[in-house]
């Protein structure tokens, strides 16, 4: 009886499953308090072992995509997933200061004395400079993303010229071998994902408990507005621009399909608030669920979760029409452009980690001349927002994903929609 009833709990798709821990993980919080905090290690052990598995990942992948890919081919690739990136990012600033300017959250409360935190501006040159590795082992095992993706990327390429260039049976035969071997170790570390997320029922019950039994309720109230703000612009946001513009509109696809397709990726993003610590589950859902072939997924999705932030960006335009709200300012078009340029701009150096969002704002109010103890005022309820802004930046990530798979051949439409394939049935 008891393997019936493992048996009856594991045939629940994954994402309901932490989706209930996610909800009662709060309740608890709430209830318990304090004492909630205790449960922190259990969270933080989910989001160990997900960041265990980022840069094997990342590297197999990459590899095995190289199989397929020319250098001219790559290079449509990747300039297709740098402008839409980037487009998605500005709209999603814009989408954020009208929602703001509408409901004008902040009028009427007071600054209490909060400390500020600043944040130095990302210096370009070194964000540029940073793409390219000095030691290729060292930014693996430092978890360095992006100089990772750019050794992974000219190794699987010179792997393929090699292949063509020679006329050595066997190179050829260890170049092969290469490909298999990470496709190998992709798959095994796409199983591992699966069995990480079932811990992750546990792992994020313990994370939502401690959120809720530090803060409780009653500090949410003065925030309220400010929460319902970013709730509607970031569901307006996705709902216009991932799900109709992108999904439905240029990719000619079921957003359900794709919601259904992007679930587990998208409330791991809610649970841990971290895009990178996600990486893995976002990867394995656009390689199982929404069949898109590796030497797209491989470099937009790690990309994407280091340069492309649409929850964060939006979250800065929200934020700035707040902060001018608590010292009774109004912020003028010119002003608002200039949220949209440096909220975009900074979210290409930033990493995608909690409270990202928090530290980006600095430069935004310091750019804008508006006090920087709004930093400060607004941390608290900064794990609530966090959590939102990163579920929109993984699912701007995964949208751009399927449409740079669309225009370049990459993906399978299996019956007109997406199947979902992955999760328990895996
Ligand atoms: N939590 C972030 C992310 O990982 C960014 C942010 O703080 O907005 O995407």
């Amino acid at each position: 009886p008891t393997r019936g009833y493992w048996q009856r709990y594991r045939s629940i798709p994954i994402v309901y499953r932490i989706g209930a821990a996610f909800v009662l993980g709060s309740l608890f919080g709430l209830l318990v308090g304090q004492p909630a905090t205790r449960l922190q290690p259990l969270g933080d052990l989910f989001v160990r072992l997900l960041s265990m598995l980022i840069i094997p990942i990342v590297v197999f992948t990459l590899v095995m995509g190289a199989r397929r890919l020319t250098p001219s081919n790559l290079g449509k690739i990747g300039g297709q997933v740098v402008v839409l990136y980037a487009i998605t990012s500005a709209v999603a600033v814009a989408i954020g200061l009208a929602v703001a300017n509408l409901i004008n959250p902040g009028s009427g409360l007071q600054l209490g004395d909060a400390e500020a935190q600043t944040a130095e501006a990302p210096d370009i040159v070194e964000v540029f400079l940073g793409i390219v590795p000095e030691n290729p082992i060292g930014a693996m095992a430092s978890g360095d993303v992006l100089p990772t993706i750019f050794f992974a990327v000219v190794f699987g390429l010179a792997l393929a010229l090699v292949e063509q260039t020679t006329d050595r049976e066997d190179i050829r035969n260890g170049v092969e071998a290469f490909y298999d071997l990470a496709e190998a170790g992709a798959e095994a570390m796409f199983k591992v994902v699966w069995g990480v997320m079932e811990y992750g029922v546990i792992g994020v019950f313990a994370l939502m408990a401690a959120v809720f039994g530090e803060a409780g309720a009653d500090a949410l109230v003065p925030f309220a507005l400010l929460i319902v703000t970013l709730a509607l612009a970031v569901t307006l946001h996705i709902a216009v621009v991932h799900l109709g513009g992108i999904v439905a509109l240029l990719v000619g696809q079921s957003p359900m399909g794709f919601l259904r397709g992007a679930r587990d990726a998208l409330i791991t993003a809610l649970s841990i608030r971290s895009s990178s610590g996600t990486l893995p589950v976002t990867m394995s859902n656009a390689d199982e669920n929404l069949q898109v072939e590796e030497e797209v997924y491989s470099f937009s999705l790690p990309l994407g979760a280091t340069i492309n932030m649409d929850g964060t960006a939006l979250y800065q335009g929200v934020a700035a029409i707040f902060a001018a709200n608590l010292v009774g300012v109004q912020l003028g078009l010119a002003e608002q452009f200039t949220v949209v340029a440096v909220a975009v701009l900074a979210s290409v150096g930033a990493a995608g980690v909690p409270g990202t969002g928090l530290i980006m704002l600095t430069l935004v109010l310091t750019q804008l001349g508006l006090p920087l103890e709004v930093v400060g005022f607004v941390a608290g309820v900064d794990p609530i927002l966090d959590r939102m802004r990163t579920m929109t930046n993984i699912s701007g990530d995964l949208a751009v994903t399927t449409l740079v798979a669309k225009w370049n051949d990459a993906v399978d439409f299996t019956g007109g929609t997406w199947v979902p394939g992955g999760g328990t049935e895996g």
